[in-house]
């Protein structure tokens, strides 16, 4: 860990309050005076940071920045993100994170962006990615599974952020599947997850603090941010710490207990139990979302009693 990092760290465990600068020496085995340089580069990058001769140090306000020092300060030790790399602006965080896999970086490795020129969804559709509105992101995943049931990791990832808009922003996050996450229909959240070589390389896009004006027009009628829906600016790092917790603790039991998943994702899914238009290629089938298999695919009950497995398909609910 960075200087900075133990810090911000330091900080974030004192929940808003004093670290006394003692406190401070010790955590960075050094001096008075180095405590109070490393403070000065943190006011650099935009770190408010009030300084009182008796009490010691106290976080004010962080910059509206990603980094992965102040990410990884929210973090406790576990497999996802341990270690960061924030891009100001990358083609695609997945096509960095496909090159990483393929030079042998380790499983868990998490690329940010802060804005992405050609953020894509599945079938090469577009995904806006507004620079410092959102989380862009990919995760680097060597799952013990056989490929007939990557699907899981998905599934995992959907509840994963579901979990964490609802215990950051407190707001009723919806899963859609198979890869949507949504506030009142709309979607604030997209996921996708591409293979290479037995790597799975697992994409998410969160809408943060997004505006109308930062959506093409085309699609400002679908989609929405936390920030729209909470009516208030939302911390992207606490959200972004909040995130690859609960993807670390999805994804492990998706590859052990993958029903556990199952359980939490039938609670916030909003597509299960429901009569639907699945459209696969130029294929539309209709029918009941009845449950999903241990795979993670979705069994459709069509309306002559058959089922049928779904893999990856667009759906719509009808209303
Ligand atoms: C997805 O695809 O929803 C997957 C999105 C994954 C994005 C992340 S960002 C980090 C990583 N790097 C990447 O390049 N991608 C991943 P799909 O289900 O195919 O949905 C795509 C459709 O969502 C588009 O055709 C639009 O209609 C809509 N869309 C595009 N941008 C959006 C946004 N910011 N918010 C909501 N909807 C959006």
């Amino acid at each position: 860990m960075t200087n900075g990092a133990i810090i911000l760290n330091a900080f974030f465990q004192a929940g808003g309050g004093y670290i006394s600068s003692g406190q401070l020496r010790r955590a960075l085995r050094a001096t008075d005076r180095a405590v109070a340089v490393e403070i000065a580069e943190l006011g650099k990058l935009g770190y408010r940071i009030e300084s009182n001769p008796h009490l010691g140090y106290r976080l004010l306000s962080s910059p509206d920045r990603l980094t992965a020092d102040d990410i990884k300060a929210q973090l406790k030790p576990q497999l996802i993100g341990a270690e960061i790399l924030v891009f100001e602006q990358t083609a695609s965080t997945n096509d960095i994170v496909a090159t990483l896999a393929a030079s042998g970086a380790r499983e868990g490795l998490t690329v940010f962006a802060e804005s992405q020129t050609k953020g894509r969804g599945r079938h090469g559709r577009a995904w806006a990615s507004p620079r410092g509105k959102g989380l862009w992101f990919s995760v680097l995943l060597r799952p013990t599974l056989s490929p007939a049931a990557f699907p899981r990791i998905t599934v995992a990832a959907a509840v994963a952020i579901a979990r964490a808009i609802r215990k950051t922003s407190a707001l009723d996050a919806r899963i859609k599947w198979p890869n949507d996450v949504t506030l009142r229909r709309k979607k604030v959240a997209g996921i996708l997850t591409e293979i290479q070589n037995g790597a799975a390389i697992l994409g998410v896009g969160i809408n943060v603090n997004c505006t109308r004006d930062d959506f093409p027009t085309d699609l400002a009628p679908l989609a929405t941010s936390l920030a729209l829906e909470a009516g208030r600016r939302q911390d992207r790092v606490a959200l972004a710490a909040a995130v690859l917790t609960a993807i670390d603790d999805c994804y492990h039991r998706a590859l052990t207990n993958f029903d556990e998943i199952v359980a939490e994702w039938a609670k916030s899914c909003a597509t299960l139990g429901r009569q639907l238009t699945v459209k696969m290629g130029r294929r539309r089938i209709e029918g009941h979302a009845q449950a999903l298999d241990a795979d993670g695919a979705l069994l459709l009950r069509k309306d002559n009693g058959q089922i049928e497995r779904i893999l990856g398909a667009d759906v719509e609910v009808e209303k």
